[in-house]
């Protein structure tokens, strides 16, 4: 497994993960492709099994982040023959992420190691602007593919105007689909191939119906996985991989209500960025400085406010999250170091 580089000297930067190669005899790799409260279904081979996390791995991780997500490679051992214990996730290739609604301040990961994500809005009343672009800044600058698909087109007379929205706001690629058009599920069936797939976006655009579609079977929402976690709590699972005869695996996701992103790229603001280059002063803050490019595109109709205030939230927050994951990094170097 090359992706188990032995990274055990160094110390967690964000992203990175303990990783050992000396491995004891009876330690294995497995994929998660199931998260529950505090437990894990992993898939090795043709097998399945449930996982907790080791003792030794709490303490050496604080964020809710640095715990196995769906898609993650994970390093364990049996405890019996029925559960087994997860000593260590190897490096992840990509994240999918938002910022956590629950714990302020926090990382929450939707999917790891993913190649493609389908950003999915419907071509009714659940489009949005505003919601594409905020969609957008958990996607862009990401290790992995995106594909905007426009679902439910059956519903929809004209999808014209929607697709020049979209137009307006992104190039990133799109695709207009229902979930019953065989030669519509035939595209996306291509478009994932032999890679790891996501399907994102507010509740009922229908990733669970094309996903079901893909599948063949009604597995998704009519067949929820249940559980106890350790209190007798029973959890529902929220996300789960599944694998497709092709060769590749999709992960569905619950409908995201609140989407907002935990650190964005920049890059994705380049329409404010390259305006503000214009401004008279360089540490202009686009309020109230005369020359402020900015405020003369809003003024002039060029850039929306809303935009605007969109790029000022969300550089606010890059900073506060950049913050935080330093403190917490530091808590965790003075752990290892203690050692
Ligand atoms: N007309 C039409 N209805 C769809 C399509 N895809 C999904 N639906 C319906 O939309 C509803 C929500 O779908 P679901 O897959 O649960 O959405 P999810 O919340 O995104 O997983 C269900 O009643 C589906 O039958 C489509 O392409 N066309
Ligand atoms: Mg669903
Ligand atoms: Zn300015």
């Amino acid at each position: 497994m090359v992706l188990f580089v032995c990274a055990m000297m160094c110390l967690p930067k964000k992203g990175e993960f303990i990783i050992e190669t000396n491995l004891n005899p009876g330690m294995h790799i497995g994929t998660v492709i199931a998260v529950y409260r505090e437990r894990y279904l992993v898939e090795i081979g043709e097998e399945k099994h449930f996982m907790e996390v080791s003792g030794r791995y709490r303490y050496l991780h604080n964020q809710k982040s640095d715990y196995p997500q769906v898609g993650d490679l994970v390093h364990f051992h049996m405890a019996d023959e029925w559960m087994g214990i997860i000593e260590s996730v190897g490096e992840r290739r990509s994240i999918l992420s938002r910022a956590d609604v629950g714990s302020v301040g926090e990382q929450q990961i939707l999917a790891v190691n993913v190649d493609l994500v389908f950003l999915c809005l419907s071509l009714n009343k659940d489009f949005h602007p505003k919601k594409l672009r905020n969609f957008l800044t958990i996607t862009y600058g990401q290790n992995f593919e995106t594909i905007i698909l426009l679902t439910k087109k059956d519903l929809c007379d004209d999808p014209a105007p929607y697709v020049a929205q979209v137009q307006h706001i992104t190039d990133v690629p799109m695709m207009i689909v229902s979930a019953f058009d065989h030669e519509d599920l035939q595209k996306i069936r291509e478009a994932i191939g032999m890679k790891t797939a996501v399907l994102i976006g507010s509740s009922g655009v229908g990733k669970s119906t094309i996903l079901n579609r893909l599948l063949g079977e009604e597995r998704f929402d009519t067949k929820t996985i249940r559980m106890s976690d350790a209190q007798g709590r029973h959890t529902t699972v929220n996300r789960e991989m599944v694998q497709l005869d092709g060769g590749g695996a999709v992960i569905d996701t619950p409908g995201i209500r609140v989407v907002s992103s935990y650190i964005v790229d920049e890059g994705v603001f380049e329409d404010v960025t390259s305006l503000s280059e214009g401004c008279l002063f360089r540490d202009c803050t686009h309020t109230v400085e005369p020359g402020c490019m900015v405020i003369k595109a809003i003024e002039d109709g060029t850039m929306e406010e809303e935009r605007f205030e969109q790029f000022q939230k969300a550089t606010k927050l890059n900073d506060y999250y950049r913050r935080r994951e330093q403190a917490r990094n530091r808590i965790i170097e003075h752990r290892l170091k203690k050692r």
